[in-house]
């Protein structure tokens, strides 16, 4: 690791910036509530705050949906806020990574606004319009991901569809005009400049676009298929992400990360080798796959830990010496972890959410932790369609009940998957609004503040605050968490992921209990000095029982080895 690689030390915080802290009462986190949470991030002892859009936006898609890429979201507060919160951060050692949106604009950007007027304004080729086909419908028969029907919109003006391959709000960029590269480069560069640490590339696998856009196929008449086919890591890519890369990335000292939805682990190494100048790490999704079903990502499937174990165990043997990993169970796309990968029931939450903890911070990569992972946050469960906020929730919605599924069905979907159970306001206290706000907050809180919350989890040293803590401190202070190689142990345990990490002659052994009872897990006899030696980190009070080489694991039982605790 060259000094220039910082980031492969780093721990990573994400804030939602509107779900973080208020600080003036309106029901919306903001930079000022951001401020006064420095020291507890500090505290911490995370490197790195990956900050969700706080640019100027309708916020149809929580600030996805940019419209002025130098301005800061009033409901957040000023660019001179912006300011002080980054000097303040810098003072305490804590650098920021912007969400950088480059795949798509708000429909309500300058440029947008402008290109819709004609075919011939300056910026009339800045986002991907096509003519309707002779019967006057879309191009292709591409549907949104955010579901609702088509990715294309009619404007009359034009007599043309644009592309918005997520909210109708949301026209997709045109990479392939070069004048229009060079302005998005503009934009990274004015944030650079301020001192910014880094950017995570929004939706960056999905900017270059086939030309020809093709039908998906076997898609019934009349019905919508996924965009995936002419959007995901097309032909330019990485033509464009090397260009990224020479203009601008490289002229500064910064942690990138690329959001690569269906993007493989052949095509990651492509985004992060060093040798080719492009980004730092991908986000890969293979894991957040493993409980697709019937209805896509809003299917009531359980992740089996054999699926889960094999999509992370493959990209920590592949990235190795070929790229690198960022290490991630949930962020604000996606359900909470401890609900979705274990079991948030009282009696189990926190022991779920340690073992969780462990299993992700051992493996080879950069992890990032998701605001109010630290104390065990749970999915929420609203009962009614008026209690979510997201526009992918209420499409989805739309789209189940009007395909007859009853309404609590749908409901119950939404329960399990929706990216606003992410996206509940933090729970600072047990007070009235949660320490979060004095005001209405802009998504209802989760119930469960009243138990579940920053206060209580400062005040037990066992709390699984405290050992994130740990957990953070151990990645900074332990070399063999960044550089150790990584290898499976009982790869077809159908309860315990285990692997080892080994550098120097030094080896970790991490065992971690996926079952909600108790369960036994043999050591194989290669690594029995390995669990006969220094315990490094565990989440019950004490070891495990044992007999010879056979651990009888309790429900969620997380426990780290190392031969040499030096
Ligand atoms: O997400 C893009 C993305 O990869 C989607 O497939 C994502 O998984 C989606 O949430 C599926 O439900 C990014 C942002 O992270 C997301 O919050 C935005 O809504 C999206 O871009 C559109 O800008």
């Amino acid at each position: 690791m060259t000094s220039d690689e910082w980031w492969k030390k780093a721990v990573v915080y994400q804030i939602y910036p509107q779900s973080f802290q208020d600080s003036d009462g309106d029901g919306i986190g903001d930079i000022g509530g951001i401020r006064q949470r420095l020291p507890y991030l500090k505290d911490l002892g995370i490197d790195v705050i990956w900050l969700n859009p706080i640019y100027k936006s309708p916020m149809v898609d929580n600030g996805y949906d940019i419209a002025d890429y130098r301005e800061v979201a009033p409901e957040y507060g000023t660019m001179a806020d912006f300011d002080l919160m980054l000097k303040e951060a810098h003072e305490l050692g804590i650098k920021i990574m912007m969400d950088m949106v480059l795949a798509v604009t708000s429909d309500e950007h300058k440029w947008f606004k402008e290109s819709r007027q004609s075919r011939t304004n300056p910026s009339a080729d800045y986002y991907i319009w096509r003519d309707p086909k002779p019967d006057g419908s879309a191009p292709n028969n591409w549907g949104s991901i955010f579901g609702g029907g088509s990715a294309w919109e009619y404007v009359p003006e034009r007599k043309q569809y644009y592309l918005h391959i997520f909210a109708t709000k949301q026209p997709d960029l045109n990479w392939e005009n070069e004048e229009l590269r060079q302005k998005l480069y503009a934009e990274m560069r004015f944030w650079l400049d301020k001192g910014v640490d880094g950017f995570r590339l929004d939706s960056i696998s999905l900017i270059s676009k086939r030309q020809d856009f093709p039908d998906t196929p076997d898609v019934p008449a009349g019905q919508f298929g996924s965009p995936y086919i002419g959007v995901s890591n097309g032909p330019r890519l990485h033509e464009f992400l090397q260009e990224m890369n020479r203009e601008v990335l490289s002229q500064y000292d910064v942690i990138t990360v690329g959001e690569a939805t269906r993007t493989s682990l052949e095509q990651a190494k492509l985004y992060s080798d060093p040798s080719r100048h492009e980004v730092n790490m991908v986000f890969q999704f293979d894991h957040m796959h493993v409980d697709y079903g019937q209805y896509g990502r809003y299917s009531n499937v359980h992740p089996k830990l054999s699926d889960v174990r094999s999509a992370m165990a493959n990209w920590q043997y592949g990235l190795d010496g070929h790229g690198w990993n960022s290490l991630y169970w949930d962020n604000h796309d996606q359900p909470r972890l401890v609900s979705r990968f274990g079991n948030d029931a009282p009696a189990m939450r926190e022991l779920s959410a340690k073992m969780l903890a462990t299993a992700l911070h051992f493996q080879q990569g950069t992890p990032f932790v998701y605001e109010g992972d630290e104390i065990g946050m749970t999915n929420v469960h609203f009962n009614s369609i008026e209690q979510y906020q997201d526009v992918e929730a209420h499409n989805m919605y739309r789209q189940f009940t009007e395909m007859g599924m009853p309404s609590d069905e749908a409901l119950q979907l939404l329960n399990l998957k929706s990216r606003d159970n992410a996206r509940t306001p933090m729970q600072w206290s047990n007070e009235a609004g949660a320490g979060f706000t004095n005001g209405q907050p802009w998504l209802e809180l989760n119930p469960n503040y009243h138990d579940i919350n920053v206060d209580e989890s400062l005040s037990r040293p066992d709390s699984l605050w405290h050992y994130y803590q740990q957990l953070i401190h151990l990645r900074h202070t332990m070399p063999i968490l960044t550089d150790g190689s990584f290898e499976l142990v009982a790869p077809d345990d159908s309860e315990v992921f285990s692997y080892t990490r080994t550098s120097n002659g030094q080896t970790l052994l991490v065992v971690c209990s996926f079952a909600s009872q108790n369960v036994r897990f043999q050591v194989p006899e290669a690594l029995r000095a390995v669990s006969d030696a220094a315990v490094l980190i565990q989440n019950y009070p004490d070891s495990p029982p044992s007999v010879g080489d056979m651990l009888y694991l309790r429900p969620y039982e997380a426990i780290v080895f190392s031969s040499d605790n030096a």
